[in-house]
């Protein structure tokens, strides 16, 4: 059992506006979403953030390309991915940071201050290929001349320049066997295994020192002013910039009141639950952020959850192949609910993912409008006609009856443990296996049979299938929280919260505290109404 009232902070990464969110960003958020939804309808009392990462070269050199300020830009466009979190895809978020707010500046140089005072960070010259793009250094070795002459990052695949400047540099080296030893002690700090696996690889081979700060270019995080202001290096301080990364990655201690913003905030949720980000930047969640924390002498979040890519028909998502999808545009099409449903049950989300219409359509109409949209416009329709447009009195209940609740009732451990480890995807396989059961029973009692012959039967057989879609509507919330919604009003459920913000119709969440209650007979309900349609 958790602890009902236990905290659970959770965060997605945060994104560069230089450019329009796409369906990437979008996926991130709603699976994030999905898990801040289920730990709120367990009890917890959670906290989400979410946010844009707007300093370092890629913003400045966007905006010069645009002939506006690096600040007016990522204005403008932390809007934008405001507006799709708030208006299209209904994130519930309880923060939404900007790396340019105040409190977060003063985050990021409290960490370097904390860094420094233990002795990690020290001033060197750096020369290395930089990718703008990754906002990151390469090794020669890892770096490669295309067929155009260009120098690009094998990994990434990104262009790279060569850059020499002086830096301030952490001690990463220091923290390899630290590392190691947390890793061992820590086997879920981040998943899928696989994902995990690579990233301990990586660090068993050894780690370099870190670059942590930039002087090509200014838009960045200013420099603590030195401990000591007759140290050598204390006149130099100003040319320098913090490292994007180094700011970036602190805004989980900013969006949690650290240093000083919400003290009693940051003792009740740091550190962190759950780090959710994407496969590309597993190695500064994984490996530099907790080595910062561990420098800074702060608690390492528990788990970073390592999602991967989606891709259009198979095909990376770019611009230049003109097959990037905007987020409302999908939803448009399709409804939020169905893409939400869709992105988190039609792969595990560690694994990468394909989209395309047909699987969307498919989706939408076998598992939704059929498997749950049918069965419960059918079984509320009869009990709108046939007993008063209130839940039905059962009688005894048979084996089948009870063989099929048992299955409904357990559903709720078997998703408990799926979100735990953010298997989504193993939740709503197996919630919807069990509706497939559900129909089954449905179609091998026949209400429409008893009807003329044993109406108490009748009214048994809908009392169950009404517990059941009830059940599953339940714990389809955290997934598709306005339909859901929607269901359980039509199921007399009563609702304790507010409704969520982008256009929701129904009343809103339904807290799993009640999940192993019954239905009340002879409680009114309204008129059925389809809540799942179909895609034609
Ligand atoms: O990496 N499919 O920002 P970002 C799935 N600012 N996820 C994708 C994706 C795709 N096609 N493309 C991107 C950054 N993502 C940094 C993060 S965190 C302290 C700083 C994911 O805008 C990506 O993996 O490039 C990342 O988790 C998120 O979207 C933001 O990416």
């Amino acid at each position: 059992m958790t602890d009902a009232r236990a905290p659970y902070y959770l965060t997605t990464a945060i994104s560069y506006p230089n450019g329009e969110p796409h369906i990437g960003h979008a996926y991130e958020y709603i699976a994030t979403d999905a898990m801040a939804r289920f730990q709120r309808l367990d009890g917890r009392d959670v906290r989400f953030l979410t946010g844009t990462d707007e300093h370092g070269q890629k913003m400045e050199q966007t905006a010069q390309q645009q002939g506006v300020s690096a600040l007016e830009l990522a204005t403008r466009n932390a809007a934008v991915f405001k507006e799709m979190d708030d208006d299209v895809l209904d994130i519930s978020y309880d923060r939404f940071i900007r790396t340019t707010d105040t409190d977060h500046a003063e985050a990021v140089r409290e960490i370097w201050r904390r860094m420094e005072a233990n002795g990690d960070i020290y001033l060197g010259s750096y020369a290395g290929w930089y990718s703008v793009r990754d906002e990151r250094y390469f090794g020669e070795d890892e770096t490669e001349v295309g067929q155009d002459g260009v120098r690009r990052a094998v990994e990434t695949g990104t262009e790279v320049t060569w850059t020499e400047e002086e830096s301030y540099f952490f001690r990463l080296s220091k923290y390899q066997q630290p590392l190691l030893d947390h890793y061992r002690d820590h086997p879920d700090f981040a998943a899928p295994r696989y994902r995990f696996n690579e990233v301990i690889r990586f660090v068993e081979a050894g780690l370099e020192d870190l670059s942590i700060s930039r002087t090509s270019f200014q838009w960045g995080i200013d420099l603590p002013a030195p401990a000591d202001p007759e140290a050598a290096d204390a006149d130099r301080r100003a040319d320098h910039v913090t490292y994007v990364w180094v700011d970036a990655l602190t805004n989980y201690l900013t969006g949690a009141g650290w240093p000083a913003g919400d003290p009693e905030a940051f003792a009740r949720y740091w550190p962190a639950d759950l780090h959710v980000i994407g496969k590309d930047i597993s190695r500064f969640h994984c490996i530099f952020w907790p080595a910062f924390l561990m420098s800074a002498g702060l608690e390492l979040p528990h788990r970073v959850m390592i999602h991967g890519f989606l891709n259009n028909n198979g095909a990376k998502m770019s611009k230049s192949l003109g097959n990037v999808v905007h987020p409302r545009e999908w939803v448009a099409r399709y409804g939020l609910d169905a893409i939400r449903f869709f992105l988190l049950r039609e792969f595990p989300f560690g694994a990468d993912g394909s989209y395309s219409h047909e699987a969307v359509v498919s989706r939408k109409n076998a598992d939704l409008a059929n498997n749950l949209g049918n069965l419960a416009q059918r079984s509320l329709s009869m009990v709108a006609k046939n007993c008063g447009a209130a839940v039905p009195e059962p009688g005894e209940l048979t084996e089948a009856d009870r063989a099929v609740l048992a299955q409904v009732d357990a559903l709720l451990e078997r998703s408990r443990s799926a979100y735990a480890v953010q298997d989504f995807h193993d939740a709503l396989e197996e919630t919807w296996r069990v509706l497939g059961e559900v129909n089954a029973y449905f179609a091998d009692q026949a209400p429409w049979v008893l009807r003329k012959t044993d109406e108490p039967r009748m009214r048994t057989v809908l009392y169950v299938t009404l517990q059941a879609v009830r059940r599953v509507a339940l714990l389809a919330q955290p997934v598709m929280p306005d339909s859901a919604s929607r269901l359980l009003d039509l199921l007399g459920v009563p609702a304790e919260g507010d409704a969520g913000r982008t256009g929701a119709s129904g009343s809103g969440p339904r807290s799993f505290a009640a999940f192993h209650e019954d239905l009340v007979p002879g409680t009114p309900l309204p008129a059925p109404q389809p809540v799942f349609p179909r895609h034609e």
